[in-house]
């Protein structure tokens, strides 16, 4: 392996940074107490970054980085790499895609589950021993319900399939019609108004920022459950809070967040919303495959042996 400095800008878990530590100089900018200092040791020399899918990159800290050559991104959202910024610059910017499809599609119809079944609160009444003094509540039957997805990309596609399996309906909004047997809806404040449950699988980032407004919750209305997979930033959280306190809508699955890891008070108090702690990707098989798809990435491109996992736009 070439003699390469490489920064790392995210909390890595072991079975990733180990193999970095064996075959790169590893600069823990995450650690860092003085990051100034840090930088100001090892910027002449570093070629490659690490970040987590969730790590915001200012393009400040790139400028100072005159030698870099190359972002991995441990995961598949890439929305804190300033991608246009890396373009005119000709640097690298890889992901993993694929190797967490399938695990983030689970969670997605967990929380459908989850919000629709009353299962969380099904939880919670067992374990209060309620179950002695009275019958459980009745929820209403998923099968035949309509699941509107926004972005219907690798991760969308694999919730389509999941709930189509469960007898749901299924719809889709996104930048265009695919060649799928779902129904298309160019506006996604009409799909909200057709569905049942909406639920967010598009990229984060400037472009998706505050997609889910209150016009769109509006229009899913007291019938409807936003479900959110994706990235904190597509929904407006304070708009999201508001429309779950007042009834507007009727729940809420939450894995992501505006502010991760905190979340406001008053949507932590919502007895309607079911909140995870951006569990998607977190199990053992797919974070050391998404591990080892970061690892090769920077091994592919440091010793130009086979091809990298370049991000759409730079690919
Ligand atoms: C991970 C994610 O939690 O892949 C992504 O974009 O948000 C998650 O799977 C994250 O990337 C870990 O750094």
């Amino acid at each position: 392996m070439p003699d390469v400095d490489l920064l790392v800008t995210a909390a890595l878990p072991p079975f990733l940074y180990g193999p970095l530590k064996s075959d790169y100089r590893c600069h823990d900018y995450h650690a860092a107490g003085d990051r100034a200092a840090l930088i100001a040791a090892a910027a002449g020399t570093v070629r490659g970054l690490v970040q987590g899918g969730g790590t915001v990159t200012p393009t400040e800290l790139l400028e100072q980085l005159p030698k870099l050559e190359i972002i991995s991104v441990f995961g598949v959202g890439y929305d804190g790499v300033p991608v246009d910024y890396c373009r005119t610059r000709g640097i690298k910017v890889t992901h993993t895609p694929d190797v967490l499809t399938d695990d983030v599609a689970d969670v997605a119809v967990a929380l459908i589950l989850m919000t629709g079944r009353g299962l969380v609160r099904a939880n919670r009444f067992v374990h209060a021993g309620d179950w002695k003094r009275r019958a459980p509540e009745l929820t209403s039957k998923l099968a035949g319900r309509t699941v509107g997805i926004l972005g219907l990309g690798r991760i969308g596609k694999a919730i389509a399939q999941r709930v189509d399996a469960m007898g749901m309906k299924v719809a889709y909004t996104g930048r265009k019609p695919q060649d799928v047997r779902w129904r298309y809806f160019a506006d996604l404040e009409a799909l909200a108004h057709e569905v049942d449950f909406l639920v967010v699988a598009c990229p984060g980032g400037p472009v998706t920022r505050h997609l889910v407004d209150a016009r769109v919750l509006k229009a899913l209305g007291a019938k409807g459950t936003l479900i959110n997979i994706a990235r904190g930033s597509i929904v407006d959280e304070p708009a999201l809070t508001r429309a779950l306190a007042d009834g507007t809508i009727k729940a809420a699955g939450l894995d992501v967040f505006a502010d991760e890891p905190n979340i406001p008070d008053e949507l932590l108090a919502l007895d309607n919303a079911v909140l995870l702690p951006h569990v998607g990707s977190a199990t053992h098989e797919t974070r050391k495959a998404m591990g080892d798809l970061c690892k090769a990435n920077l091994d592919a491109w440091f010793t130009r042996h086979s091809t990298l996992t370049l991000v759409p736009e730079l690919a």
